[in-house]
């Protein structure tokens, strides 16, 4: 494996009772999830924590790629389900759980996700909202929720179809039938396989690669792609047009076409 530069460990990973331990490795913001004892369940003080500190850096003009990894055992095995057993559906709409996701959804830098082992109902919905995922052969990855008499609720009725089509949608989500990594590869769910024991550090490389890229390109490529959700192919294919303009606008277009002629690698600056 390509040697990796040092990490910068922010909250100390020796720390059993943290939510999320971050660190930084060059322009990379990584971020784990702690919670072994639950394998990594999310709970709703936990993805507070995960989108202040992913609002923070995506403000944060020294790092151009998150990580989001959870642990070789499991991505995270879903939302906590000890912490929604007793709501009610007029507490669940007060406490308004889903603004927290969505905010992580609006992180305009791109994430790469480290995948092993469970990446199950809220886990795969979070997966989903990563943008390049690096998925060990040992995952198993799903929406099992209709096994615990509820559904997917946040987004993952919506990202999964889009993502791989009805056929297995359905098949996931109503049989509540687990992927195996191969299958989420097959069906494009994840981005790349890796055998296990690399889980973590093919995936830190990844982020690594990309934040060697001009970093306004690398946040206006990712809002283009995720417009293709949204709009149709006419106003999608305009919405990326202004994108790619805009981009002119940037030293890096005109660092990386001079490099381009000059035979030499480019060095952006991300502006
Ligand atoms: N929530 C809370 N605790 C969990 C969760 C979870 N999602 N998953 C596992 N745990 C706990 C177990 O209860 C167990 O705790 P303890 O040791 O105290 O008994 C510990 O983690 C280890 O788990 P297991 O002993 O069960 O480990 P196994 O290897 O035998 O099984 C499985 C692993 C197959 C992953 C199994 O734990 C499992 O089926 N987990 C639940 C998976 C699931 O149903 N996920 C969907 C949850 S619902 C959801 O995500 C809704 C998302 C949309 C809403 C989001 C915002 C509200």
């Amino acid at each position: 494996m390509t040697s990796l530069t040092e990490t910068k460990p922010m909250s100390s990973p020796t720390s059993s009772d943290a939510l999320i331990l971050t660190e930084t490795s060059g322009a990379v913001g990584i971020i784990r999830i702690n919670r072994p004892k639950v394998l990594n369940a999310l709970n709703p003080e936990l993805m507070t924590q995960l989108a202040v500190q992913m609002e923070k850096w995506d403000a944060d003009s020294a790092i151009s790629v998150m990580l989001l990894a959870g642990s070789e055992r499991a991505w995270a095995a879903g939302a906590d389900i000890g912490d929604m057993a007793e709501q009610t559906a007029i507490s669940m709409y007060e406490r308004d759980q889903f603004a927290t996701w969505d905010r992580i959804a609006r992180i305009k830098k791109p994430i790469v996700a480290a995948v092993s082992g469970y990446a199950l109902g809220g886990g795969c919905e979070l997966m989903m909202m990563c943008d390049i995922v690096i998925a060990a052969d040992n995952a198993q990855i799903g929406q099992p929720e209709i096994n615990i008499g509820v559904m997917p609720g946040a987004g993952g009725t919506q990202r999964l179809t889009r993502a791989v089509g009805k056929a297995v949608a359905m098949d996931v989500i109503l049989a509540g039938r687990n992927l195996t990594a191969q299958e989420a590869l097959a069906v494009g769910l994840v981005s790349r396989l890796v055998p296990r024991e690399h889980w973590f550090d093919a995936a830190l490389k990844v982020a690594q690669d990309l934040a060697k890229k001009p970093s306004v390109a690398l946040r206006l490529a990712k809002e283009a792609v995720l417009k293709a959700h949204e709009l149709n192919l006419t106003e999608g294919v305009l919405h990326e047009r202004k994108l790619f303009y805009m981009l002119f606008a940037t030293e890096d277009q005109k660092e990386g076409m001079k490099a381009f002629a000059e035979k030499r690698k480019a060095s952006f600056k991300g502006r």
